[in-house]
């Protein structure tokens, strides 16, 4: 099983904890975060994904792209060596974490994207709009009572995002004591520390 992405990619991380959880090998095709990939780097993703993102996951022949898409794809294909205390159950409600979850962490990138490539105010019209809407994911998502309460894909998805933002400065969140005692309690658990993002990139 083979994960092209690169290793500060929030989404591609979400991949990576979830094979950790999960206990499956596989073997991270690395390609240079947007800001600094070479033409071979993006021949790797577009020629693998129409969209041109990572992660894309190559599993027996095919490809799957989007996090969310393969997280369910290796939930449905793990066997019995899961960790016991990772949850994979996945209700509607959670869904709907998920997706809020996930849109925080498309306005994010579209956020951090644009900053790179653009001259644009990121304080002005739809880019204002991507800020308000994560800091109106994250108030709501701290008053959800059952998220953290076990380890599954809304706390793992969260996580990576929430490590993401404080890395690239996209927003603080310390003012959301939920989020942060979440944050704190998985901090040393071993997916999340073996897949953090290196210090340098
Ligand atoms: N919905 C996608 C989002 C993936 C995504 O936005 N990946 C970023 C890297 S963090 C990317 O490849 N961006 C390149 C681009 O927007 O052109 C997923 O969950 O996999």
């Amino acid at each position: 099983m083979q994960i092209i992405g690169s290793q500060p990619s929030p989404f591609v991380r979400i991949v990576r904890i979830t094979c950790e959880e999960l206990n499956i090998p596989y073997e991270l095709l690395e390609t240079g975060a947007f800001s600094s990939m070479t033409a071979e780097d993006a021949e790797l993703i577009n020629s693998n994904n129409p969209l041109m993102k990572v992660p894309v996951l190559r599993d027996e022949g095919k490809n799957i792209i989007d996090s969310r898409v393969i997280v369910n794809y290796l939930i449905n294909k793990s066997g019995d060596k899961i960790n016991a205390d990772f949850n994979t159950s996945i209700d509607d409600e959670q869904q709907n974490l998920i997706t809020i979850i996930l849109g925080m962490g498309d306005a994010g990138v579209l956020r951090f994207i644009f900053d790179k490539t653009t001259d644009l105010d990121l304080n002005e019209g739809y880019l204002k709009r991507s800020l308000t809407r994560i800091e109106a994911s994250l108030s709501y998502l701290n008053e959800q009572n059952d998220l953290g309460k076990t380890f599954g894909v809304p706390e793992l998805m969260l996580i990576s995002l929430l490590d993401w933002f404080k890395n690239r400065g996209i927003c603080d969140w310390h003012m959301h004591k939920n989020l942060v005692a979440l944050y704190d309690r998985y901090d040393k658990r071993v997916s999340i520390v073996k897949t953090r993002m290196p210090d340098n990139i």
